[in-house]
């Protein structure tokens, strides 16, 4: 990954289907300075073009996951600065990759690193990992999503309680309140984390690219209209050949060969 000073990149797993993603400033915790933030929206574009990719993973190493956005890039930003350059917008590619992508956190995922990680679809934690949104300690609030996606993972009361006050919690703590899907041992973590990408890789990337659709559509819209879409694209799942070699490949008791269509 040698046009990358930033992020490391490489293709993992037995198939050779999974892209890894190292955030790779190592003195700095991994902040997210915009140069990092813009190999990163490419490095997530480039596989999520890539055929051969199923799953994608973005991780840090055994201190950081992310400290957050870069403080000392930002602290002589203006409002009109950061309007007039759309300052971090560059955050939303990540959020429109089509393939699953799955945060492995060691250390800390703070502030903008806790926002990278819930713009992730499933995250998965070594033990000695924390989560925080400190951005109240430096005078400002969380900017990617901190004060709007952790509230849908955690609720109102432990939200706030880690918005405002700017404590971190543990990855225990951030399994029990549902913000993390499992917890590991530290040296355990990655391996652990390409295997659950390995697994999604097994399944059709098309239908794996409607679930996870479906499943982003319960943090947009009514549950009513939730359903409705959902009960859409199920049954769209019906014109796909994947999912008639599924069904198929079950009944004849065999492994299903998807196709992608
Ligand atoms: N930005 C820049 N540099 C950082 C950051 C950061 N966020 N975090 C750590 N560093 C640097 C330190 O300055 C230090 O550099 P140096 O060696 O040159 O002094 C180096 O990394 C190591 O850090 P420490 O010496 O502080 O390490 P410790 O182990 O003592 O402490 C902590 C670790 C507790 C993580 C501490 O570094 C810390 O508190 N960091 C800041 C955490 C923080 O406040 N994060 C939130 C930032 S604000 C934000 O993320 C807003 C997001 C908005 C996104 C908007 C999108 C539109």
């Amino acid at each position: 990954s040698a046009q990358y000073e930033n992020i490391k990149i490489d293709v993992v797993g037995a198939k050779k289907n999974v892209g890894l993603i190292s955030l790779n400033r190592p003195k700095a915790l991994n902040a997210l300075c915009k140069d990092l933030f813009v190999e990163l929206g490419k490095a997530v574009k480039d596989f999520d073009a890539d055929d051969k990719i199923a799953t994608i993973i973005i991780t840090g190493n055994e201190k950081a996951f992310a400290a957050g956005a870069d403080i000392k890039e930002m602290q002589n930003n203006t409002y009109s600065s950061n309007v007039k350059a759309g300052f971090l917008q560059e955050w939303e590619d990540i959020s429109n990759c089509g393939k699953p992508i799955i945060a492995a956190v060691n250390g800390f995922a703070l502030g903008g690193g806790c926002e990278l990680a819930m713009l992730c679809d499933i995250i998965y934690a070594g033990e000695k990992a924390k989560f925080g949104q400190p951005e109240i300690n430096i005078g400002t609030i969380p900017g990617a999503g901190g004060t709007q996606r952790l509230p849908r993972y955690v609720g109102k009361s432990k939200a706030m309680e880690i918005v405002l006050s700017g404590n971190f919690v543990d990855a225990h703590e951030a399994e029990k309140m549902g913000l993390v899907s499992k917890v590991f041992p530290v040296e355990k973590l990655l391996e652990e984390t390409i295997k659950l990408a390995e697994r999604i890789g097994t399944h059709s990337p098309l239908v794996v690219k409607l679930a996870k659709q479906a499943v982003n559509q319960a943090y947009e819209t009514t549950l009513k209209s939730g359903l409705q879409y959902e009960k859409s694209s199920f049954y769209g799942t019906f014109a796909t050949e994947d999912r008639k070699e599924g069904m198929t490949a079950f009944v004849e008791k065999r492994a299903p060969n998807f196709k992608n269509n």
